[in-house]
């Protein structure tokens, strides 16, 4: 019965003004604080990339943000510099009130591979530990918000399906890269039993805990 709040990359750079800026991203702040005391069990995702990560244009000659390439067999659309380790864009913004998560789980770590999903990387080589932390703690809700939408928020709570959890998206606490891509994605999402929700409805629906 144990449901979890799962906060993706609620970081400086996905923030206005921050490297990989996602449009509103910050009217995500306020739903996310709101919604961590409704919940027994609070997770944070962080985006934590080491400067040569090859996700990031700037490690390849000749190509710019938003070229695709192929990185070790997969797809990858390259982003400018961002969420570097221990550089200011990978913080929280002070203005979330991230103490309140129990634990932070970081991804995008291997230099060669991207990972959009909290669970795993995008080859589905190596787990984040994020599926047993839950389930040792016996969750089997996950709602989701956060940043971005299109990307790190998608493949999350597709990941949280295949691993077995009743995924719910809280859509008010989320904003995109691209929200038309966002809304295709999120009826893909439905299309494999998730759910969507807004963070109003949120209360009855968890106060059992
Ligand atoms: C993300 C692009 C690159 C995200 C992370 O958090 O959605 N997007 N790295
Ligand atoms: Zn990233």
């Amino acid at each position: 019965m144990m449901k979890t709040l799962l906060l993706v990359d609620i970081q400086k750079d996905f923030l206005p003004g921050g490297a990989l800026a996602v449009p509103q991203g910050d009217e995500v702040i306020p739903v996310a604080n709101r919604m961590m005391d409704q919940f027994p069990l609070v997770v944070a995702l962080q985006d934590w990339h080491p400067p040569s990560h090859k996700s990031f244009a700037s490690n390849h000659t000749g190509k710019n943000p938003f070229d695709t390439i192929n990185l070790n067999g997969i797809d990858q659309i390259l982003w400018p510099d961002h969420c570097v380790q221990k550089t200011q864009g990978a913080e929280y913004t002070p203005q979330l009130d991230s103490h309140k998560a129990e634990v932070i789980f970081r991804k995008g770590i291997d230099p060669e591979i991207d990972s959009y999903s909290g669970f795993y990387d995008n080859g589905y080589q190596k787990s984040t530990g994020l599926t047993s932390y839950l389930k040792g703690k016996k969750v089997q809700e996950v709602y989701i918000l956060g940043l971005a939408g299109d990307f790190c928020v998608y493949f999350t709570a597709m990941d949280a399906i295949k691993e077995g959890f009743q995924a719910t998206l809280i859509m008010d606490g989320i904003r995109s890269i691209n929200p038309e891509d966002f809304n295709r994605k999120v009826a893909e999402f439905q299309e494999k039993g998730g759910q969507i929700i807004q963070s109003s409805e949120v209360d009855e629906n968890t106060s059992s805990n």
